[in-house]
């Protein structure tokens, strides 16, 4: 049946009504309706063996758009809503985001579901089904505030299975109920699964704010995403998540294996597990418990589960790698503890070195040394990053297994960040290199021989600054914000974090503002843009979006600098607005400390949209580096390899980083002293810019002060080759040619090729 033979046959059933009759939230709701049931009808990709990519967080984003892209159903949906004189793009607005992640890892996730059911191999997602996924974020006299942002109504993208589970925690059982979402890929004619597991009786949402009882394990287990982990309550029911997660996912896996026919003495020849980070690591001794109940010996289970799972690391950074007290698994999950122990003992049998022990000596469980003792791979997620790995973070383990080391170059689907969120330059794309860069992203590389082709350079400056004039109005729709869509736009979007060096933008921002109140105007106007979000219980993360609002408000408010500069923070950054920010971007702020950001994704996503990267050599800069050329990009600071060794105080001349070094050189001093200056503290807090800018001098844990001087000369530099018009879109469509690498379907075929061994 036709698509509109089928939407008016649904329209009548639900709501007695043709669709012209419709309003939009009814049409809305019938699109999403047949949308889940044709990608629930698609077929899983056959195999022999599956892939199960076990995550705390997947960052789905709308999929109204991207669902009927994948289903080849989006052009006849489109002329069909055009025909009863609507839009796709409105009735999609009324879609709440599943923000079911934090930020990159999340998101990585997603877009590998979207690549694994393209390529059409047997691959299912497990994680939890959060009810209120990550906050919603306001700012409030110049602050950060958080609230629920519930996203499940009555009609969602949800399927119940009727499937449960029953996880075993210390002292009571909890049923997990299975959800599932289904991931249709594009042109592979089937569709994989996203099991998401909940509480049966989940908690009414919060009267305020996004506090609940973290005690109420049984109602309040899936509410929040990574509830704060601040205190020892928060940490602990976060041990309770991770637990229902692995363990109702690995009796999905055992019950799957078993109607599939095979005997659990098969697993590992028919199930692979990704782990991603740390956050599902109890999967390999639940697996090993599951297995010695049904019967095999502890050798036996244990051979096939070191055959069955794959880690991969996603940070460096010592905080974020997790080491949960014994005493809190013995709390949530007892059952593990012997098979911990045992595991943990037999390790040290052969290797005493307490570097790389499973239990530490203050009775901490490492997560990740028991993946990489007890997994069969363990990758990094760039080239940089698993060359850290190898030779610092994770030395002592590269040097026992060798063979378990391997890199996989994260990447991202330009079904979603560039055919859905950048039409226009799709259609562009399309007309010089043929449409095929859809299946096979190298093809964008024909895009190179237009490189002297004056009218495809110049549609290509049109497409950016129509993309410009979208982003601006909808920015002055939603937020009221009134942008020049003329001035440069300058993009830093990303969760607030000290390392990922939002504070040094904001000093190029005081920088900037300094020279024009000077009367040293620039050669074009520019727009600081920022997205982030701060964790709840990050101090200086809020201090630095507090310091971001006050300068906005600044500027904002200064006839002579704001024709010349001005910032603006966008509220509640989430993957709605980065699918509008993105297409809209000249310049992509890159600009981690080398060596913290194990990869980054949104510098591939700005660079597939003709946006050119101003980065320090870090994560996958290095790579897109590479590919791009030293003109088509602007690179800057000290490398990965200085900041090591100044993070071990062992560089030849025995230097450590001392930020006062850097603060008290002149071209430095005066942006950080902006910080207490009279201007900005008649605007923002005193004690709080004021704490900030001690902090900023004295401690300075991500050497933001280290890379200023030279963060501003190649802002300068980046900022001024703008001006040559010719020259920048050269530099956009080499960016765009180059971008076909960064397709999460090369970053899948290789964990296929290395790893999974699917097909
Ligand atoms: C976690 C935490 C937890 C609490 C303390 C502070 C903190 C800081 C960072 C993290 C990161 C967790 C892992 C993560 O999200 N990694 C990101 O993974 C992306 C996908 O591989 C990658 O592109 C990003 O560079 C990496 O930061």
């Amino acid at each position: 049946m036709r698509l509109n033979e089928q939407l008016s046959q649904l329209t009548q059933e639900r709501f007695g009504l043709q669709p012209r009759q419709c309003d939009g939230r009814q049409l809305y709701e019938a699109l999403l309706l047949l949308t889940r049931r044709a990608a629930q009808n698609r077929p899983a990709p056959a195999g022999e063996r599956k892939l199960y990519y076990f995550s705390a967080e997947f960052l789905m984003g709308r999929l109204l758009s991207n669902n009927l892209l994948a289903l080849g159903l989006y052009g006849e949906a489109k002329e069909l809503l055009a025909d009863l004189g609507r839009d796709l793009g409105a009735l999609e607005s009324l879609e709440p985001e599943p923000s079911l992640g934090n930020g990159g890892l999340g998101r990585l996730a997603a877009c590998f579901l979207d690549s694994i059911a393209a390529l059409g191999l047997p691959g299912d997602g497990v994680g939890l089904n959060y009810h209120y996924g990550l906050f919603k974020q306001k700012f409030e006299e110049d602050r950060q505030t958080e609230s629920p942002d519930p996203w499940i109504q009555p009609e969602s993208w949800l399927i119940p299975t009727g499937k449960r589970f029953t996880v075993p925690f210390g002292g009571f059982d909890l049923e997990a109920a299975l959800y599932d979402i289904a991931v249709p890929g594009a042109g592979s004619g089937c569709a994989n699964r996203l099991h998401l597991f909940d509480v049966t009786q989940p908690a009414p949402p919060p009267q305020e704010g996004i506090s609940f009882d973290k005690g109420d394990i049984a109602h309040c287990l899936t509410a929040f995403l990574y509830p704060d982990d601040s205190d020892d309550a928060g940490r602990l029911l976060r041990v309770y998540q991770q637990y229902f997660m692995v363990s109702a996912g690995a009796q999905l896996i055992l019950q799957e294996l078993e109607e599939r026919g095979y005997a659990p003495e098969t697993l590992a020849d028919h199930v692979v597990i990704q782990i991603n980070d740390t956050h599902p690591s109890m999967v390999i001794p639940e697996l090993i418990r599951l297995l010695t109940d049904r019967g095999m010996s502890f050798d036996g289970a244990l051979d096939q589960v070191r055959r069955t799972c794959a880690y991969t690391n996603h940070t460096i950074l010592a905080e974020a790698l997790e080491k949960w007290p014994l005493a809190f698994i013995e709390k949530a999950a007892p059952g593990l503890v012997p098979v911990i122990r045992e595991l943990d003992r037999r390790d040290k049998e052969v290797h005493p070195d307490p570097a790389t022990a499973i239990i530490d000596g203050e009775d901490r469980v490492h997560m990740a040394h028991m993946d990489i003792h007890y997994g069969f791979s363990v990758n990094g997620v760039a080239a940089l990053h698993t060359e850290i790995l190898k030779n610092s973070e994770l030395k002592p383990f590269y040097d026992l297994y060798p063979e378990k080391f391997n890199n996989k170059t994260n990447g991202v689907t330009l079904r979603r960040w560039l055919e859905v969120c950048n039409p226009g330059l799709a259609a562009l794309l399309d007309q010089c290199a043929g449409p095929d860069w859809r299946r096979d992203a190298g093809e964008l590389e024909k895009l190179l021989d237009f490189q002297e082709d004056q009218a495809v350079l110049d549609r290509l400056l049109e497409v950016k600054q129509d993309n410009k004039r979208r982003l601006a109005a909808a920015l002055k729709a939603e937020q009221g914000l009134d942008l020049d869509p003329e001035s440069i736009f300058d993009v830093q979007v990303k969760r607030l974090h000290e390392y990922k060096r939002q504070q040094m933008n904001a000093l190029y921002v005081i920088r900037k503002y300094l020279d024009i109140k000077a009367g040293k105007l620039p050669r074009q106007p520019v727009t600081v843009l920022f997205g982030a979000k701060a964790a709840p219980a990050y101090v200086m993360a809020k201090r630095i979006i507090h310091l971001i609002l006050c300068l906005q408000k600044l500027i904002d408010r200064d006839p002579q600098v704001r024709p010349w500069l001005r910032v603006a923070m966008v509220e509640n950054y989430n993957v709605t607005w980065a699918e509008r920010l993105i297409p809209a971007c000249d310049i992509s702020e890159q600009i981690s400390l080398a060596s913290k950001e194990a990869s980054g994704t949104g510098n591939m996503k700005f660079m597939a949209n003709g946006a050119v990267t101003l980065g320090t050599l870090d994560g996958a800069n290095v790579e897109i580096a590479q590919l791009v050329g030293r003109e088509n990009i602007f690179t800057f600071g000290a490398p990965s390899g200085e900041v090591i060794r100044l993070y071990r105080g062992d560089e030849p001349d025995g230097r450590a980083y001392r930020p006062l070094d850097y603060y008290h050189r002149p071209a430095v001093e005066e942006l950080v002293d902006f910080l207490v200056s009279p201007e900005l503290l008649s605007i923002g807090d005193p004690a709080e810019l004021s704490l900030l800018w001690r902090d900023m001098k004295t401690k300075d844990w991500f050497m933001a002060l280290l890379d200023t001087e030279a963060y501003t000369a190649a802002k300068e530099r980046c900022l001024y080759s703008y001006g040559d018009r010719r020259a920048w879109a050269k530099k956009m469509l080499v960016n765009i040619a180059k971008s076909g690498y960064f397709s999460s379907d090369r970053t899948i075929r290789q964990y296929n090729e290395d790893i999974w061994r699917l097909a």
